[in-house]
Order: structure tokens, then C-alpha cells, then sequence
């Protein structure tokens, strides 16, 4: 800087000075915005690249975000149709595409979304060799599998975030009705993010106490029509924010910069993300689903091969038979 003037002596490597921690965001729509202010706010990047097809919307929130530089950590936005300006990236975030309009399942969005990746993958892995993908876009599961064919990157570097969101929703449903805090109660929801997605109650937990041992041991009752009830909520709550507001954004967000913060911070936090599930479960097709992952600066360091009941297994083998036909048309 012409401002000041260096210590006489001193020595700047620059290879130190430009190490940077870098996330890039393809798709600057509700879902990518979120994404993005979630993560600088977090300060969880020296550099962020948003990249769109769209150019003035692109360049309009590129602007909108750099002119809150005095009230954020510091952090490079980079904007461009041209995916030159991803290279280099830690993480590629991707939630370009259509969205579910309202009534519509995320499974209606997958032949438009395979095409926008074709375009979109291979570009980010050209510039960014060493990355890991995060793929938000809808059907997610389907398109984290695409992304992993169209990438050739291996298995533990193509993520999708999956369930991370219908478990948060799981927990604070279950937090509200326990008047407790979400982040002491444990659960997860595993399988599609969507429709067949399960609820794990077997293993729920609050404050470390197992959820439903504790209320058969004190005899406290309770129905499984609550316990499904409770489930169903998870599944509508999509529906219904995209019915109320139009469009998903906010738990998103939150959703993702926690992927991320796992990621680039090498948290090794247990999240249920979509991921290769061939193998677990006894499940033979390879096919993407959400299974509780631990998460660190490598991607995907292990999968929790966690004790379901019967009827959990059962239930992940229908989800899982789902995804696989659903694979099985993909055009890639
Ligand atoms: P949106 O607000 O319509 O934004 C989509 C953006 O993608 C727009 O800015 C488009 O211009 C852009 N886009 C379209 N084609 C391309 C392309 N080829 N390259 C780059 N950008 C492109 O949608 P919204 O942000 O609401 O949703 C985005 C995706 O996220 C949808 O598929 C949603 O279904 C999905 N979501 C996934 C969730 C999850 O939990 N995984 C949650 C919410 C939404």
C-alpha cells in the first residue's frame, strides 16, 4: 500500500500473504445468496467467487455484498460469468438451477438440473483440480451423483448436503415441543432428502439421554402417530416455506456454511450428508443418499455405519430404491 511505509528489514513473502482460503458459489439465486452472506458473515473465507449465467444479477450482488466490507470480516467477492475466476477453490458450492415450484417434488427437477451440470462440473474441476464440491441444487441427492461422474474427483471430495437441513428441522421440532436448546438434541434424518427420507429415532438423544428408551423405562406414553407426525413435518416443512415465502433460503444457508466450516476448519463434525452409500446398511447399488458422515479438511473422512432397527433398515432400503431408479434414467 502507497499509505505506509514498510519496516525498514522487513521481509513479505508473498506465498504466506496470498494462501487463501477459498469457497466458490455457482448460482446466485435465494438458495446461493444465503449461502454466501452465511459464510462471510462466519468468516470462513479469505476469497468467494460467485459465478451465474445471469450477468447484472451476478455483478448487483457481487456489488451489494462488497459494500458491506466495513461491517464484515475481510474477504475478496470476486464475481464473473467466466469460470476463471473460481481457480483455485477449496469448495465449489453449487445451487444454480430450477427450483420446486409450489406443490412440485425435488424429484421433478432432475432432467433440467443434469443439463445445467454438464455445463457447470466439468468447468469448476478444470479450474480447481484439488476441490470439493458441495452440490445443493435439487433433486440433491441425484445431482451429487451426477456430479460425482461428471467430476472423475473421488467419492470423499463430491458432497451433497443432503439431510444436514431435514435433520436441523427434526431437531428443532423436537427442541420446540422439549423447550430445550436444538443443539442438545441428537438425531438425524438419513436416506432422500425428501419424500422418503427416514427419521433414525432408534438413536435420537437429548442431553445424551436415548430418546425413546427413556420414555419406555418411566412409562411416559407416547403414540407412533406423534413419532410420524413429527416425521411428516420434516418432509412438508420444504412445502410449506416454499408455499408461504416461494423459495427455501435462511436454514439453507445456515445448513451449508456448516458443511463448510466443517470442511475448511477440519471440524470432523458428524453431519448427515448425501454420500456414496454403497456398502452401508447393506446397500448394493451405488447410490447417493444421506448417511451421518464425519466431515473434515479432507471431505468425507468416514461413514457411520450406525445400528438401525429393522424397521429403520427397511425404510433407508425403500429410499434407497427410490434414488436408484431414479439414477438409473439419468442421462449422463
Ligand atoms: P433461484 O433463486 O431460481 O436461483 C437459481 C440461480 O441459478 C439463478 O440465479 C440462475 O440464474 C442460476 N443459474 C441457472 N442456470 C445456471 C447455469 N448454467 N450456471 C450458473 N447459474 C445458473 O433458485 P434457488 O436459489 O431458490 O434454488 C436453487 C437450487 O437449490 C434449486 O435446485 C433448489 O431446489 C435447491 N435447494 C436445495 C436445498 C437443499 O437442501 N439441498 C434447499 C433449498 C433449495
Amino acid at each position: 500500500s502507497k499509505l505506509f511505509k514498510a519496516i525498514p528489514g522487513s521481509s513479505i513473502r508473498e506465498e504466506l500473504v496470498r494462501r487463501t482460503l477459498k469457497v466458490t458459489v455457482v448460482g446466485v439465486g435465494n438458495v446461493g445468496m444465503a449461502c454466501a452472506q452465511t459464510i462471510l458473515t462466519q468468516d470462513l473465507c479469505d476469497e468467494l467467487a460467485l459465478v451465474d449465467v445471469v450477468e447484472e444479477k451476478l455483478k448487483g450482488e457481487m456489488l451489494d455484498l462488497q459494500h458491506a466490507a466495513a461491517f464484515l470480516p475481510r474477504a475478496k467477492i470476486l464475481a464473473d460469468t467466466d469460470y476463471k475466476v473460481t481457480a483455485g477453490s477449496d469448495i465449489c458450492v453449487v445451487s444454480a438451477g430450477a427450483r420446486q415450484r409450489e406443490g412440485e417434488s425435488r424429484l421433478a427437477l432432475v432432467e433440467k438440473n443434469v443439463s445445467l451440470f454438464k455445463k457447470i462440473i466439468p468447468q469448476l474441476v478444470k479450474y480447481s483440480p484439488d476441490t470439493t464440491l458441495l452440490i445443493i441444487s435439487n433433486p440433491v441427492d441425484a445431482l451429487t451423483y451426477v456430479a460425482y461422474k461428471l467430476s472423475g474427483l473421488p467419492p470423499n471430495r463430491v458432497i451433497g448436503s443432503g439431510t444436514n437441513l431435514d435433520s436441523s428441522r427434526f431437531r428443532w421440532l423436537l427442541a420446540d415441543r422439549l423447550d430445550v436448546n436444538a443443539q442438545n438434541v441428537h438425531g438425524y434424518i438419513v436416506g432422500e432428502h425428501g419424500d422418503s427420507s427416514v427419521p433414525l429415532w432408534s438413536s435420537v438423544a437429548v442431553g445424551g439421554v436415548p430418546l425413546i428408551a427413556y420414555l419406555k423405562q418411566n412409562h411416559i406414553d407416547y403414540s407412533p402417530d406423534t413419532l410420524a407426525e413429527l416425521h411428516r413435518l420434516v418432509v412438508d416443512g420444504a412445502y410449506e416455506v416454499i408455499k408461504l415465502k416461494g423459495y427455501t433460503s435462511w436454514a439453507i444457508g445456515y445448513s451449508v456454511a456448516s458443511l463448510v466450516k466443517s470442511l475448511l476448519r477440519d471440524q470432523r463434525r458428524i453431519h448427515p450428508v448425501s454420500v456414496c452409500a454403497q456398502g452401508f446398511h447393506g446397500i448394493e447399488d451405488e447410490v447417493y443418499l444421506s448417511l451421518p458422515a464425519e466431515i473434515g479438511r479432507a471431505g468425507i473422512l468416514g461413514v457411520m455405519d450406525s445400528p438401525l432397527t429393522d424397521e429403520e433398515r427397511e425404510q433407508l432400503h425403500k429410499s434407497a430404491k427410490t434414488l436408484a431408479e431414479i439414477q438409473k434414467k439419468l442421462d449422463i
